[in-house]
C-alpha cells in the first residue's frame, strides 16, 4: 500500500453558516472561519472540508449554486476567501472545497437562459421533457419529497430536479456542460485549494430514456437501484473529470451513496479509481425503518459489525476508506449511537475511539469533538431545512398524524447537525453577537469548547489525544484491520496490525457491564494502555467486566 499524505491526515468538516460569525448578522462567515484556524490546528487537524460557500440563493444552504466562481454575500468576498486559504496554508493545513456537479441553483445564469426558450443555446444544459398524458414525464421522486419534475410555463415543459425544485439537474450528457464544469474545477485548483468533496456524485448519470421506476418512493435514500443512482456509464464522466485534475497533488472524496463495494476498484482503486476515497452510507442508514429514512428504528450492533468489516477488509489492497459518523446531513452520533443523557462523555469518547482508529481518513464534523447532541425544536417554524418543509407538507397531504410526523422530523432532521457551534457559555453559544439564523441547542451551557479546553478529562481533550495517538503510530494509519468477538452482542473489538506492531481496540456500545473475554490468540502478551475513557491498569486480563460505553486501546507487545 502506497504511503501518501491524505491517508495520514485527519479531516474536519465546517458547515460555514453555523461555525463562526464575524460581523454580528447571526450567520457564520469566512472571516469567522479564519479566526478559528488556531483552534483547529491545536486540535490536530490537517485538512479542512468547507461546505459550499459559493454564490447561492440558499434554498438548500449553498448546495444550490448560482455562481461557482464567486462567494456568497453572507459569507464574504473572494479576497476574504484568499485570506482564509493562506491562513490555512500558513499553518500547514490544507483545504478541500465542496464540489456540486449534479445540479445548480435555478438562479444560475445557465438555467435562467435555459428556461427562457426552447431554442436557447443553454436549453440542453438541463434536462427538459414534455409531460406525459398531462402529467410528469416519469414517476421519479425528488430526494426532498414530491415529484422530481417541475413544470415551467414559459416553455411548457418540465425540468428534472432530484433535490429541491430550485436545484435543477445539469444534463451531464452534454459535453459542453462537462467542459464548463472542468474549467471551473481547474480555476479553483489554480487558486491553490487542495482538493474536493464531491457532492451527490452517484446521481450525475441518468438511465437513458428516463423510464418509470418500480418503486420510486422506496428509493429515496435507500441504497438500491434507482433511475439516477450509479447508472452504467457514470464512470466515463468521472474519468473525464479525473483527467482535469490529474496533474495536481490533491485529495478527492466522492459522496457516493449507493456505490457498491463490488465496484470499489472503479470508484477508488489506487491506480484508476475516480476518487481517492468515497463516503459510503451503509452504517449511517442502519437505523432506517421499513418505510425508509424517515421511519427510524433501533439499530443493530451485529449489522454495524458486518458493515464495518465489509468496508474495512473489502478495501484492503484496493482503495482507502473515508471514516465518518457525522456530517451536515446526519443527526448527531451521540444521540444515535450513544447515550446523551446518562453517559454523554463516555459514549462520545467511545464513538470517537471507534471510528478514528480504523483504516481510512477520519472526518470529524464540527461540534462532534465536544459531543454536541441533537436539538429539541418544538415548532415546525424553528426548523430551517427545505427538506423538512417538503416532507411535512407531503405527510399532511397524505393525511398522516402530525405528532408522529414531528417525532420523525425531530429524530431525523438534518438541522440537528446544523445548530450553532457551541464555543462558550455566552448568548447563543458564541456563534454570533446577533441572533443566529437557526436556534442554538440550549445545552450550550454544559457543552461548549471553552469549558472543554479547560477540562483535562473533556471529550475535546480526548479527541486531541486520540489524534496524536493515531499520528504517532503507523499501525493505526496503515495497519491491517481484523475484527474479533464477531458474535458478542455488546462489545465491538478490532485490531490494527502493521510491521510487527499491533493495537487492540475494545468498545462497549451499551450502558451495561458486559464481560470481555480476550480471544486466545491475543492472550499472554504484555501491553500498554494507549488510551482509554476510564482508567485501566496496564495489563490485559483474560477476562474482565467492561464499564458502560468503555473504550480501551491496548498496544500489545510483539508475540
Ligand atoms: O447530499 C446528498 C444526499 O442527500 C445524500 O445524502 C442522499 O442520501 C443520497 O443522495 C441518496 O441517494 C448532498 C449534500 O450533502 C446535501 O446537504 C445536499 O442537500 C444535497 O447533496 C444536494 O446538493
Ligand atoms: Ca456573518
Amino acid at each position: 500500500m502506497k504511503k501518501i499524505w491524505w491517508k495520514e491526515a485527519v479531516a474536519y468538516q465546517i458547515y460555514p453558516r453555523s461555525f463562526m460569525d464575524s460581523n454580528g448578522d447571526g450567520i457564520g462567515d469566512l472571516p469567522g472561519i479564519t479566526s478559528k484556524l488556531d483552534y483547529l490546528k491545536e486540535l490536530g487537524i490537517d485538512v479542512i472540508w468547507i461546505s459550499p460557500v459559493y454564490k447561492s440563493p440558499n434554498d438548500d444552504n449553498g448546495y444550490d449554486i448560482s455562481d461557482y466562481q464567486d462567494i456568497m454575500d453572507e459569507f464574504g468576498t473572494i479576497e476574504e476567501f484568499d485570506k482564509l486559504l493562506s491562513g490555512i496554508h500558513e499553518r500547514g493545513m490544507k483545504v478541500i472545497m465542496d464540489l456540486v456537479l449534479n445540479h445548480t441553483s435555478d438562479e444560475h445564469p445557465w438555467f435562467i437562459e435555459s428556461r427562457s426558450s426552447r431554442n436557447n443555446s443553454k436549453r440542453d444544459y438541463y434536462i427538459w421533457r414534455d409531460g406525459k398524458n398531462g402529467a410528469e414525464p416519469n414517476n421519479w421522486e425528488s430526494m426532498f419529497n414530491g415529484s422530481a419534475w417541475e413544470y415551467d410555463e414559459t416553455t411548457g415543459q418540465y425540468y428534472l430536479h432530484l433535490y429541491s425544485r430550485r436545484q435543477p439537474d445539469l444534463n451531464m450528457e452534454n459535453p459542453e456542460v462537462r467542459q464548463e464544469l472542468a474549467d471551473m474545477i481547474r480555476w479553483w485548483l489554480d487558486k491553490g485549494i487542495d482538493g474536493f468533496r464531491v457532492d451527490a456524485i452517484t446521481h450525475i448519470k441518468k438511465l437513458p430514456g428516463l423510464p418509470d421506476m418500480p418503486n420510486p418512493h422506496g428509493l429515496r435514500y435507500v441504497d438500491s437501484a434507482a433511475g439516477h443512482r450509479n447508472i452504467e456509464g457514470i464512470h466515463d464522466f468521472l474519468q473525464q473529470f479525473k483527467k482535469t485534475y490529474a496533474d495536481y497533488d490533491i485529495m478527492t472524496v466522492g459522496e457516493a451513496s449507493g456505490a457498491p463495494i463490488s465496484e470499489a476498484d472503479r470508484w477508488i482503486g489506487e491506480e484508476n479509481g475516480a476518487f481517492n476515497m468515497i463516503f459510503q452510507f451503509e452504517h449511517v442508514n442502519l437505523d432506517f425503518g421499513s418505510d425508509g429514512r424517515w421511519d427510524f428504528g433501533p439499530w443493530d450492533l451485529a449489522k454495524l459489525k458486518q458493515i464495518i468489516k465489509k468496508w474495512q477488509t473489502g478495501l484492503e489492497g484496493i482503495g482507502w476508506n473515508a471514516l465518518y459518523l457525522e456530517n451536515h446531513d446526519q443527526p448527531r452520533s451521540v444521540s444515535r449511537f450513544g447515550d446523551p443523557v446518562n453517559y454523554p462523555k463516555a459514549s462520545a469518547k467511545m464513538l470517537a475511539t471507534f471510528f478514528m482508529l480504523m483504516q481510512g481518513t477520519p472526518f470529524i464534523y464540527q461540534g462532534q469533538e465536544i459531543g454536541m447532541t441533537n436539538v429539541v425544536f418544538n415548532k415546525l417554524s424553528e426548523y430551517r431545512d427545505v427538506e423538512i418543509y417538503n416532507y411535512y407538507r407531503e405527510r399532511l397531504m397524505d393525511g398522516k398524524d402530525v405528532e408522529d410526523t414531528m417525532r420523525r422530523i425531530s429524530y431525523r432532521a438534518r438541522d440537528n447537525a446544523r445548530t450553532p457551534m457551541q464555543w462558550n457559555d455566552s448568548v447563543s453559544g458564541g456563534l454570533s453577537e446577533g441572533i443566529p439564523w437557526i436556534g442554538v441547542n440550549p445545552n450550550y451551557h454544559d457543552i461548549n469548547v471553552e469549558q472543554q479546553v479547560a477540562d483535562p478529562d473533556s471529550i475535546l481533550n480526548y479527541y486531541k489525544e486520540l489524534i496524536k495517538l493515531r499520528k504517532a503510530n503507523e499501525a493505526l494509519i496503515y495497519g491491517k484491520y481484523d475484527d474479533w468477538l464477531e458474535e458478542h452482542p455488546e462489545i465491538f473489538a478490532y485490531t490494527r496490525t502493521f510491521e510487527g506492531r499491533m493495537f487492540l481496540i475494545v468498545l462497549n456500545f451499551y450502558a451495561n457491564h458486559p464481560e470481555l473475554e480476550i480471544p486466545l490468540e491475543l492472550r499472554g502478551r504484555g501491553c500498554r494502555v494507549a488510551i482509554s475513557n476510564y482508567s485501566r491498569p496496564e495489563q490485559l486480563n483474560d477476562k474482565f467486566k467492561m464499564e458502560p460505553y468503555e473504550a480501551i486501546v491496548y498496544e500489545l507487545n510483539p508475540s
